[in-house]
């Protein structure tokens, strides 16, 4: 893909994740269908296939060399890192969607031969866009987000965000140290949609989004835009991540990725 191609396939997903999020407001008050997935935790909705279909038939129709590794399973079955794939969450936040209409996101990722070269996370309910083209810089909406590491942190001075499952009895970390966490960090939070919490990480409004368990379309988007603005992106043991598998994340600030990572995290990972 050259520069001008980037371009404008840039410009058409910002359009295209516009005009569906314009839908989903539209329609957020509709009776819904809700169905479970992997456990009764896990929510689909009529609107989560709705957004995957409509992104998959305007790659089928302007980019057919393209491959879609999507959620909801409109997507190709063989993806590999040759070639441009779209990683996509039509909704990031199911739950989020169905309680609260609010606080959740579409998340795009695109990624060419393995690097990630456009980020696009939408914020439907507050028309927030965050965005991202691999070298120049992270957006929301107009405003080019400026660097993290133009602002100094301690860890002491952090708003730090992941889920409180993290901090009963579980099977992927010592909840001992999470909770050491929480009282070592200026505050916690846990917002329930983990594209929108990436997008935090890169405007500031978070220092860290720290978390076990995620799937390529829950981090496709966000890896590319806390990238751009500076920031650390790894799994909890502090490593780089593939981009097609599952991951723990953390995403967090450059003065305190790794203070997390070593003091808390890497020890604590059952
Ligand atoms: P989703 O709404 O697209 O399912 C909630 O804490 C965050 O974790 C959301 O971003 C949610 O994405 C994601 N999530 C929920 N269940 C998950 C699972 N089983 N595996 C990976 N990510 C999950
Ligand atoms: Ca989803």
């Amino acid at each position: 893909m050259d520069k001008i191609e980037r371009e404008i396939l840039f410009n058409r997903i910002r359009a295209w994740v516009l005009d569906a999020g314009a839908i989903i407001r539209e329609k957020i008050h509709d009776p819904r269908t809700i169905s479970t997935k992997s456990n009764p935790k896990d929510l689909v909705t009529e609107m989560d296939r709705a957004v995957e279909f409509f992104f998959a038939k305007k790659i089928k129709t302007f980019y057919r060399d393209h491959l879609l590794l999507g959620e909801e399973g409109f997507g190709d079955s063989d993806i590999n890192h040759t070639d441009t794939v779209w990683i996509i969450d039509p909704i990031d936040g199911t739950m989020n969607f169905v309680h609260q209409k609010q606080n959740f996101a579409i998340s795009i990722g695109i990624y060419h031969q393995g690097v990630g070269e456009i980020g696009i996370i939408y914020d439907v309910m507050n028309n927030n866009l965050y965005s991202a083209l691999r070298g120049n810089g992270a957006f929301k909406n107009d405003r080019k987000l400026p660097p993290l590491y133009h602002t100094k942190l301690t860890l002491n001075e952090s708003i730090v965000c992941f889920s409180h499952r993290w901090l009963m009895k579980n099977k992927y970390i010592d909840e001992t140290v999470m909770q050491q966490l929480v009282h070592d960090v200026r505050g916690v939070r846990s917002y329930g949609s983990a594209a929108l919490d990436f997008a935090r990480v890169a405007e500031g409004a978070l220092d860290a989004y720290i978390t076990m368990q995620l799937e390529p379309w829950d981090i496709a988007a966000g890896k590319i835009i806390v990238e751009e603005v500076g920031g650390i992106f790894t799994d909890i043991r502090g490593k780089q991540i593939g981009i097609l598998e599952r991951s723990s994340v953390v995403s967090a600030h450059p003065d305190i990725h790794e203070k997390l990572v070593q003091k808390y995290l890497k020890g604590a990972v059952k």
